[in-house]
């Protein structure tokens, strides 16, 4: 059986990482359409990298929870017929033993040189302005996919969606393009497990209402029998 998964903040929530929303629609003291723009970081590089410097840090105060666990027992069990796509830029799904892991809005951890474009693994700050290991330019921004550019590897999950059986969304808002059209590029069923029906519950062929750790892996230990 072909499986996409999409996660969203919604997943990571229980591990006390905030999501967009939850957060009274801010993201540590900042409205996130305000900070996560090439326009917010063109005017005021200093606030944006402080932003996602103070997000980076919260990393190593959280730990993954037993949802984040459930689908990396999924992938155990599916390999390669399971596709884990996230919209989260946090490190969780990996820590809980996640090997394959689509991050299409990009990752707290990795710099990305707009001199040479290379990019690092990050775990420290930018705010700093560190040279570039590759180039030595101070021109390290947050590989982050932010609001109206383009998100990373589409026509992987694309075709991933277009060959599935089964596409499950968890965690999300469903008010995030291009991933809250996924439900309607999947071939297969559709299913969503988020704490209350997101904005596009009604596209889903099933919907159930709870929290992550308690729904993922019950899911998966249903699938998996
Ligand atoms: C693109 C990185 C073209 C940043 C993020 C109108 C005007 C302007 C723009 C647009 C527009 N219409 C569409 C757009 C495009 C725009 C967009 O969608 N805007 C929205 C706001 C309308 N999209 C883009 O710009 C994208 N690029 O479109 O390029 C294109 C398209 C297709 C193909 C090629 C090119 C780029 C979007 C990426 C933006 N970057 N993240 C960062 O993280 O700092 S998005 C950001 O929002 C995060 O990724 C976050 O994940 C996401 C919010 O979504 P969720 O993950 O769903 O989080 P949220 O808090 O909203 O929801 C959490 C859910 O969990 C809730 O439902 C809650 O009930 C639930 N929950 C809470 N606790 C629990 C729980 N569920 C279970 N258990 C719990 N315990």
């Amino acid at each position: 059986m072909r499986i996409v998964v999409l996660t969203g903040a919604g997943i990571s929530a229980e591990s006390g990482l905030t999501t967009f929303r939850d957060a009274g629609g801010l993201w540590e003291g900042h409205d996130p359409m305000q900070v996560a723009t090439p326009e917010a970081y063109a005017d005021d590089p200093g606030l944006v990298q402080r932003f996602y410097d103070a997000r980076r840090a919260a990393l190593a105060r959280v730990e993954p929870n037993a949802a984040h666990h459930a689908l990396a027992r999924l992938e155990d069990a599916l390999g390669d017929d399971l596709l884990l796509v996230t919209q989260n830029v946090d490190d969780l799904h990996e820590r809980a033993g996640s090997r394959r892991v689509h991050h299409i809005h990009g990752r707290l951890q990795a710099a990305w040189c707009t001199g040479c474009d290379e990019r690092h693994e990050w775990h420290g700050t930018l705010a700093d302005e560190p040279p570039c290991p590759g180039c030595g330019a101070s021109d390290l921004r947050p590989d982050i996919v932010w609001f109206g550019e383009v998100p990373y590897g589409m026509d992987v999950v694309e075709d991933a969606l277009e060959r599935c059986d089964l596409f499950v969304s968890i965690g999300t808002s469903g008010v995030v393009y291009p991933a809250a059209a996924f439900v309607h590029w999947a071939a297969g069923e559709t299913l969503e497990l988020n704490l209350e029906p997101s904005a596009g519950a009604s596209d889903f062929d099933a919907s159930r209402q709870g929290p992550a750790t308690r729904l993922v892996p019950a899911w998966v230990d249903e699938l998996l029998g």
